[in-house]
């Protein structure tokens, strides 16, 4: 009976710890969209493009015609798979950082035979889904999911073993970090590596403007609906009024910065309200959306020298459009 009483006085403790973490995560969220409105020029952080929807939407990506990254990499990858493998032994600790389906992982599974897979991305139910899949194809491969915003500082929890882990992070998503912010988050995973870890990272190269501007501007339209989804999420979030139709999607490779940008630009003089705050645009205003910074393969291999990773071994394809890295620890 006291044990009854005491567990449930530490249930409603750990219930209303829980609620308020909630209630902080909420206003924390409202914060950052309403500086971003406010902002001159006004932003969104691509974090908010993965609802639901979103990640579909971006699922449908990875399979158009323009959008050659995906394909290019999951090439690269089945073509030296070999190699790969053997830069990667055995029992390893395969942390995949924006798992996302973890369906790039799922493919590697047979060739780098990892002990635990740790997927990591900020929708967690979209990941928890996608493991208690997963570990029904393979049961003997240890699971943990965790949810993690990439773009804020970020650790590990203490019971992933430190020796021999390799982080996972496919798909150029360190492209859509600013260079100083990638530097930071490539500091950090050199850390924790320990001694014996790596890194598989796959990067998208600087090419001709042409195949960057129609990978960003498919003719489907799929990428601008991405785009404009953004801001249901955000209607959903801040209570804000956003319409659609009002907006269009706009992107364009910007070779000084070597990086596609993205931005939804107002169709027509526009005021934008949400509890307790408003913003007007003009037409043809824009707000930007995403970066997607492209990088030369020396560059970046310099970037993972200068964090201190040593011996790299990297994979492109035939047109040197998209390149696979492993970096080891020096
Ligand atoms: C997730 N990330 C690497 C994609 C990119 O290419 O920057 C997101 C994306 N944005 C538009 N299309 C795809």
């Amino acid at each position: 009976m006291s044990i009854g009483a005491t567990s449930s006085a530490t249930s409603v403790a750990t219930l209303l710890h829980s609620e308020t973490v909630e209630d902080d995560e909420i206003a924390d969220t409202k914060q950052e969209l309403e500086q971003g409105l406010l902002a001159q020029p006004a932003f969104i952080s691509p974090k908010y493009f993965y609802d639901a929807l979103g990640s579909v939407l971006f699922e449908a990506i990875c399979f158009l015609p323009e959008y050659y990254l995906t394909r290019t990499e999951t090439s690269i990858f089945k073509c030296h798979q070999n190699e790969i493998a053997h830069c990667i032994q055995p029992g390893s600790t395969l942390i995949d950082l924006g798992a996302g389906n973890c369906a790039k992982a799922a493919q590697l599974f047979p060739v780098i035979g990892p002990a635990h897979y740790v997927p990591i991305d900020i929708s967690i139910e979209h990941l928890t889904d996608a493991v208690c899949q997963l570990q029904q194809r393979f049961p003997h491969i240890k699971m943990t999911a965790l949810d993690r915003d990439l773009s804020q500082p970020w650790t590990l929890p203490a019971h992933i073993e430190k020796s021999r882990r390799v982080f996972f992070y496919p798909g150029s998503s360190i492209g859509n970090f600013h260079p100083e912010v990638a530097l930071a988050f490539l500091k950090q995973i050199r850390t924790l590596c320990a001694n014996n870890g790596g890194l598989l990272i796959g990067i998208d190269l600087i090419k001709e403007h042409t195949i960057l501007n129609s990978a960003y501007n498919d003719s489907l339209g799929v990428t601008a609906a991405f785009n404009l989804n953004v801001l249901n999420h955000v209607n959903r979030k801040l209570g804000s009024n956003f319409n659609l139709d009002q907006w269009r999607h706009f992107a364009w490779f910007n070779e000084s910065q070597s990086r596609v940008e993205m931005y939804l630009e107002a169709r027509t003089d526009l005021d934008i309200c949400w509890p307790g705050n408003r913003r007007n645009f003009v037409k043809g205003e824009r707000i930007h959306t995403e970066n997607s910074y492209k990088y030369s393969l020396p560059s970046f291999l310099n970037l993972l020298e200068s964090v201190g990773f040593g011996a790299t071994t990297y994979w492109t394809d035939e047109h040197t459009w998209y390149a696979v890295i492993y970096a080891k620890v020096a």
